[in-house]
């Protein structure tokens, strides 16, 4: 949704990072040389209470020390790429790989200890991992992921093959289908772009061989049973309960879809967008039809302003990233939180450099697990950017409150949590909040509040069966369900089951759509985005609460209150060191993911949409 501008290739590293533990990284390469040497004495005896605790003891010791050399590798990497950058980052993580691997293969040997709560927390997080023990597949494996998202980083389209000029990048390709209205000019960027990721498809597939070899070792059924089972529940259990999720969303997504159907039939015609079944996916602003506020000038209610639009103030105001992230730094801090340390400001990327290549797509870096936390963004003055760097500084502001927790717990409760930090922010981010920081002249009355709904909505209600499905697809991927010659095909009736979108054109032969998408040649979970935009809305009604809000939902904003403040604050500080549930009951006290508190946010404009459906479908 915010991808409008170049996404250079996203390092290995990265990747590595948010798929095994980042933390884990370095140290474990320490506490095999510690344990090796009495390997072959353990095998005999089984292994003690006290030799488990002193193996966490020595895994957090050089942990603390040793965990951010790859981390540092990725950021010189994607804040300078060259083929060097590149080299010392992808070595970085093979010896991290290699590391993680035996330390999470040693750990197994301690479970079933009677050992703490917290220790067993710590053994069972510490094998959350794959672990890929053979040195030749372990290279195989990074350098299919080098090669895939370095791919995908470099893709262009190019209408005419023989002139340059005519390749367009991602960027440039977003650019199209947010802003034309030309149905041939979006579906001619729409096809571009999706013919790229066809070069990897058979990369991909071997990749994915590898990494369910690795999740086999570990004990895993497969790679997309170790992803599902990262949220304190088994793989089952975690697919039950999205599945619930998405029942309870799915009506509030069904009036949404319809009402934009019938406005995008207004406008392109009964030819392209039919009155049932799925709608061709280049119209919706967006290349993965994930988020629709670019939609917003075509479907706003009459007479509206829907107003969350700040980006022609902020470049009159000739608003620098500096200070845009300022603003959002201003929003944590008025809720108590600490100002950002001089060092963000001071290695943080907040603009794309003029004489050197990086990853513009945005992103949050906590560098030695204490206060080198840095953001990564090419910011420009739009509303789209403003709210993005309230997202990353979630992440920021997560890995703060819990840098003195011990190591192995300094992460989100769970991943859904750390996505959702910085979007609960958002929520807050109203017409009444804006206009007092004067980026919003007028503030729109309540009667206004529908087509700030619907604004919303197309961000946050349309990416919900997107969020959910790229999953659905993986998790059958590893599960060996899907082969290589179907990934298309169920591609794509995911995208019609859960989106209600289909194909601008009939599929390729041998083509990869799936791969299209960031997140699967880079192999980043996805699962957690589709969590944290149901959190997110439980996470604003608990704090509206706690500051004695008592309107409705959707105009509440938290802005300066220091109670709702220390709620935050003090489930943030627990990082990871509890199940998820018992940080949720910290603050909200519920216990269970739900939905309700997305559908109170967006009830007025359920009823505002199905009573539009009927009339238009009548008129
Ligand atoms: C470099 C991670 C975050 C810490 C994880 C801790 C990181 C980058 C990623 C970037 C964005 C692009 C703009 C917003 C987020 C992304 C998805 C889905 C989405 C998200 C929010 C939303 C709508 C859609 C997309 C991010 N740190 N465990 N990751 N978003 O790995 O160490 O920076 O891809 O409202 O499809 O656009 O989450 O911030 S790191
Ligand atoms: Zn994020």
């Amino acid at each position: 949704m915010f991808l409008l501008y170049l996404s250079p290739p996203f390092s290995y590293n990265e990747r590595l990072v948010m798929r095994i533990q980042p933390q884990l990284v370095a140290a474990a390469l320490a506490i095999s040389l510690c344990f090796s040497a009495t390997a072959a004495s353990n095998k005999k005896a089984p292994p003690t209470v006290a030799e488990a605790e002193q193996f966490l003891k020595n895994a957090e010791a050089r942990l603390e020390k040793l965990s951010d050399s790859a981390q540092r590798a990725a950021w010189v990497y994607e804040t300078h790429i060259t083929d060097d950058t590149e080299a010392i980052s992808s070595q970085a993580n093979d010896i991290s790989l290699a590391a993680l691997g035996e330390i999470a293969l040693q750990a197994r040997r301690y479970n079933g200890l009677p050992l703490s709560v917290e220790n067993k927390r710590k053994l069972k997080l510490l094998q959350l991992s794959i672990s890929l023990s053979d040195s030749k597949d372990r290279e195989a494996y990074t350098r299919l992921a080098s090669f895939m998202s370095g791919a995908y980083g470099k893709a262009k389209y190019c209408s005419k093959p023989s002139d340059e000029g005519s390749c367009k990048n991602l960027g440039q390709l977003e650019e199209i289908l947010a802003h034309s209205n030309d149905p041939a000019v979006l579906k001619d960027a729409w096809l571009g772009w999706h013919k790229q990721s066809a070069s990897y498809k058979d990369k991909y597939a071997e990749y994915v061989a590898l990494s369910n070899k690795g999740a086999r070792e570990l004990g895993y059924a497969d790679t997309g049973a170790l992803w599902r089972s990262q949220y304190d529940m088994s793989p089952q259990e975690f697919a039950q309960e999205t599945e619930r999720l998405w029942q309870q969303v799915k009506p509030l997504y069904d009036s949404l879809h319809l009402y934009v159907r019938l406005k995008l039939r207004e406008k392109y015609g009964a030819e392209i967008v039919p009155l049932t079944g799925p709608i061709p996916a280049h119209l919706f602003g967006n290349m993965w039809s994930q988020s629709w506020e670019n939609l917003y000038p075509l479907v706003k209610p009459q007479g509206q302003a829907g107003s969350l639009d700040v980006g022609e103030v902020l470049k009159q105001k000739n608003t620098d990233a500096q200070a845009m992230t300022r603003y959002a730094e201003g929003f944590y801090t008025s809720l108590g939180m600490e100002k950002l340390p001089d060092s963000f400001w001071a290695k943080s990327m907040l603009t794309k450099p003029r004489d050197r290549e990086v990853v513009c797509h945005a992103s949050a870096w906590d560098l030695n697990n204490l206060t080198d936390v840095r953001i990564k963004m090419c910011i420009n003055p739009t509303t789209e950017d403003f709210l993005t760097i309230h997202h990353e500084l979630g992440h920021i502001y997560y890995d703060l409150a819990y840098r003195n927790q011990p190591y192995l717990f300094k992460a989100g409760a769970n991943d859904g949590f750390h996505e959702a930090i910085g979007d609960t922010v958002q929520l807050s981010v109203t017409p009444e909040y804006l206009n007092k920081l004067g980026l919003l002249k007028e503030v729109p009355d309540v009667s206004q509040d529908i087509g700030v709904l619907l604004n919303r909505a197309l961000e946050k209600v349309a990416f919900l069966p997107f969020g959910y499905l790229v999953d659905q697809w993986r998790w059958k991927v590893y599960a060996g369900e899907v082969k290589p010659q179907d990934y298309d095909k169920v591609w794509w009736e995911l995208r019609e089951k859960y989106q209600g979108v289909k194909r601008p054109a009939p599929s390729e032969a041998n083509g990869f759509d799936a791969g299209a998408k960031y997140h699967v040649p880079a192999d980043v979970p996805y699962a957690r985005y589709f969590v944290a935009h149901i959190l997110q809305f439980q996470f604003q009604r608990a704090l509206c609460k706690e500051a004695g809000y008592t309107g409705p939902l959707h105009r509440c904003s938290i802005f300066g209150n220091k109670k709702a403040g220390e709620k935050y604050q003090a489930m943030l500080a627990l990082g990871t060191s509890k199940p998820w549930s018992e940080a949720l009951k910290t603050m909200s006290g519920e216990e269970k993911m739900d939905a309700s508190a997305i559908l109170d946010y967006f009830a007025p404009l359920k009823v505002w949409l199905d009573a539009q459906n009927k009339a238009l479908s009548h008129g």
